[in-house]
């Protein structure tokens, strides 16, 4: 059945092209091209770091093919059609699916209208997107320095993540200060955690930060999902002094009554999402007020269609948005996230580390950086696009994310 009414065909809004395009610019991207009768096409990222495969024979397979033929205008109609449709939901590579397709047709949507996407989506709210920049060292010493390199190049909000003593290695903490890429070889490499020598390192770093840095500054902190409840409510509390502007998956979010006790313990502003697929992994956590922002990447929770029911339902109650950004996202996903960005009454800041070269010459894009604020830029659709003839010269290499062990060998979240 078609959704078109009678005597419309032939319909130049009609999907006749819709491909995967897999590229490794210095890191895999997979992209979602969608192109229309009429001669518009659209792009969406489809990147799910470590199994960029898994997604792209899942869209190919079984999502484009059904594509063809489709009205691109109906993106409502189309998300349902592979959420209901497909009959096994959620998860991060349908949802990273189904999310590439539903931005590449917003795309196509707003070039169509002639807009740029947040003027789609109801136009700005904001003058600018605030962002914040990574600053990561071997020492606190190390990270200071780089925050001070953020702070000279205008960044209102910096993460700050630094070596533990003891401890060889850690999320957060690479040998390329500009561009952060965990995943580090083909086959994952091993880190050993230790939350007794991580637990006292972060407040010697916040109180080191506020007094190089002052007040003025955002400052946030990522914990990646390692400690127990009860050691976040302690960590949050220890963090209380230097203001912090967020703590970040102090713990898995899969319970979410755990942030019940966390939230008990500490008036640190909590993060949390950016390995959430669905409204439904965030739920209790929104509902309950037991975070203050919601971090879902737009690309692997859904799409534009998706994250905005989050987005509304965490307005609500009074929950912020702070979408991942990571690097292991392609400047397609950060062009869409920021028109959303741009828009979303709701929003709290937007997570930002800087592309390679290489990258930014795959996917030429409108947006800009001015004072610690991103714009992404009046282009119709949402301002990025693939330059397919340079993505074909960097090909796919095989790259996984570590994995991590207690000092006894215990297997333990990464
Ligand atoms: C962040 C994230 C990333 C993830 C990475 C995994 O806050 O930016 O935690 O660093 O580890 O995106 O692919
Ligand atoms: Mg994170």
């Amino acid at each position: 059945m078609t959704l078109d009414r009678a005597g419309s065909a032939p319909n130049k809004h009609a999907i006749v092209d819709a491909r995967v395009i897999v590229t490794c610019p210095g890191r895999n991207f997979v992209t979602v091209r969608i192109e229309t009768r009429g001669g518009v096409h659209g792009i969406g990222d489809a990147t799910l770091n470590g199994r960029e495969l898994a997604v792209a024979s899942y869209l190919t397979d079984h999502v484009l093919p059904c594509l063809i033929g489709r009205d691109a205008r109906q993106i409502e109609d189309i998300w349902q059609f592979f959420y209901r449709g497909a009959y096994w939901r959620r998860g991060p590579v349908t949802m990273t699916a189904i999310a590439a397709v539903d931005v590449a047709l917003w795309d196509i949507k707003a070039k169509t209208a002639g807009m740029p996407l947040y003027d789609l989506l109801g136009g700005a709210s904001r003058r600018g997107v605030m962002v914040y920049g990574h600053a990561n060292g071997g020492t606190i010493d190390e990270t200071i320095e780089q925050a001070r390199h953020y702070r000279a190049m205008g960044y209102k909000a910096i993460r700050l993540q630094s070596g533990v003593p003891g401890l060889a290695a850690t999320y957060g903490v690479s040998r390329d200060k500009l561009f952060y890429e965990p995943a580090d070889s083909a086959r994952p490499t091993e880190q050993v955690w230790s939350t007794a020598k991580y637990l006292p390192t972060v407040p010697k770093l916040f109180e080191a930060a506020r007094e190089a840095l002052g007040w003025e500054v955002h400052l946030l902190h990522d914990v990646h999902h390692r400690l127990t409840p009860i050691e976040a409510g302690r960590l949050g509390k220890d963090l209380e002094p230097f203001r912090p502007f967020w703590l970040e998956d102090c713990t898995p979010a899969e319970n979410q009554e755990s942030f019940r006790l966390i939230r008990q313990h500490t008036t640190t502003p909590l993060a949390v999402g950016e390995v959430f697929n669905s409204v439904w992994d965030a739920k209790q956590l929104i509902d309950e007020q037991l975070i203050d922002y919601i971090r879902t990447t737009l690309v692997h929770a859904g799409g534009i269609s998706h994250v905005r029911r989050i987005a509304h339902l965490a307005e609500l109650n009074n929950v912020r948005t702070g979408f991942h950004g990571a690097t292991d996202l392609s400047p397609a996903c950060m062009g869409a996230a920021l028109h959303f960005d741009l828009w979303v009454p709701n929003f709290g800041i937007q997570e930002y580390m800087r592309h390679t070269a290489e990258t930014d010459a795959v996917f030429p894009h409108a947006y800009t950086f001015d004072q610690g604020e991103l714009h992404p830029g009046d282009a119709p659709g949402h301002g990025v696009d693939i330059d397919e003839k340079l993505a074909a010269t960097f090909p796919y290499r095989a790259a996984s994310l570590p994995i991590s062990r207690l000092e006894d060998g215990t297997m333990s979240d990464w």
